[in-house]
């Protein structure tokens, strides 16, 4: 029997694939039922990018995962249904890049706010792409020069990518290099043309709509790490929606808006929900252009939500 430890590369359903990262040497791998068992709510208990113990019976060619090793952190996500499944995304991320279009499809700021709180909650440092750029840009001058206004005046960098042009893909492609790199976004928005431009050797589905097979129980999602042949690994991910399951207490959601957190030194209470308070900071600063009213705005429909769930 052969033993080791290894990175899951590849979730497709109850088959997974392992490698040995930084080598790249993917082999089939399947489950000890007993760790299938203590899952429970969550539908695919070890998740791309687990570092896990593998075994492998003499004459098999298929690993037996026998362990997962403690997570560094790890993004999951609500089933689509209302059940109360979730499933995890990834694992051990070092950066996940949220790729967004102002069009084709046409963003939605509330949903993008929400993932950033959520990477925040798990300590993913997150950064924004702005993708497809060659689609828009030129037309639309003034709403990427306010898209860029609100999320860099919050505190997040923001990188313009165009597969077409060839815009960012460069400055993508070292940022990415010795780090595990989440992709994730809307379906659409363009993660797998992106990482297929940073290695072109690469074969990630484009213009598959995954997300729509992701509602329905019993098809199988797909999460993939890729190699980059400059460096570094990429995992990319099927559109997500419910993306995120954070229990924050109402009070807490607002320190995930760093721009917010910021001002809310100088709240006059604490903790100061940024709503009816007097003597607020935050809301002085929406008041005054200092914090833009769209993120505002998400973090009112986030602490509504809130109150749903109760
Ligand atoms: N014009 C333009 N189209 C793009 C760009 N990136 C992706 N697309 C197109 O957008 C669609 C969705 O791309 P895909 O990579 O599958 O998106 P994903 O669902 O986020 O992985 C495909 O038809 C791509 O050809 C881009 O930079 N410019
Ligand atoms: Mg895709
Ligand atoms: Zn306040």
């Amino acid at each position: 029997m052969t033993q080791g430890e290894a990175t899951v590369v590849k979730n497709a359903g109850s088959r997974y694939e392992l490698s040995a990262l930084p080598a790249w040497t993917p082999f089939p791998a399947v489950l000890r039922g007993r760790i299938r068992l203590k899952a429970g709510r969550i539908t695919n208990p070890v998740a791309v990018g687990d570092r896990v113990r593998y075994e492998i019976p003499d004459g098999e060619d298929t690993a037996v995962i026998t362990e997962i090793l403690p997570r560094q952190n790890y993004v999951i996500r609500r089933s689509a249904n209302l059940s109360r499944e979730a499933h995890i995304i990834a694992a051990n991320v070092d950066r996940a890049w949220l790729v967004v279009s102002l069009y084709f499809p046409e963003i939605k700021l509330p949903f993008l706010d929400r993932i950033l709180v959520t990477c925040g909650v798990y300590g993913i440092p997150a950064t924004i792409v702005l993708a497809k750029t060659d689609l828009y840009r030129d037309i639309a001058r003034e709403q990427v020069d306010a898209f860029h206004a609100i999320y860099e005046g919050a505190g997040y960098q923001v990188l313009e990518t165009s597969v077409v042009t060839g815009e960012g893909i460069d400055a993508l492609r070292a940022a990415c290099d010795g780090k595990v790199n989440l992709f994730s976004g809307e379906s659409g928005v363009g993660k797998s043309s992106l990482i297929k431009a940073l290695d072109p050797s690469l074969d990630p589905k484009v213009g598959q709509i995954s997300e729509v097979h992701l509602q329905g129980k019993h098809t199988t999602s797909l999460y993939e790490m890729y190699p980059l042949a400059s460096g570094g690994f990429v995992i990319d991910s099927p559109g997500l929606r419910g993306f995120g399951l954070v229990d924050l207490e109402r009070e807490e959601i607002g320190k995930y808006f760093p721009e917010m957190l910021k001002a809310s030194a100088g709240c006059r209470f604490t903790p100061c929900t940024h709503t009816h308070e007097p003597g607020c900071a935050v809301k002085a600063a929406v008041d005054a252009g200092d914090i833009s009213p769209e993120r505002y705005a998400s973090y009112l429909s986030m602490l509504e939500e809130d109150k749903k769930f109760r």
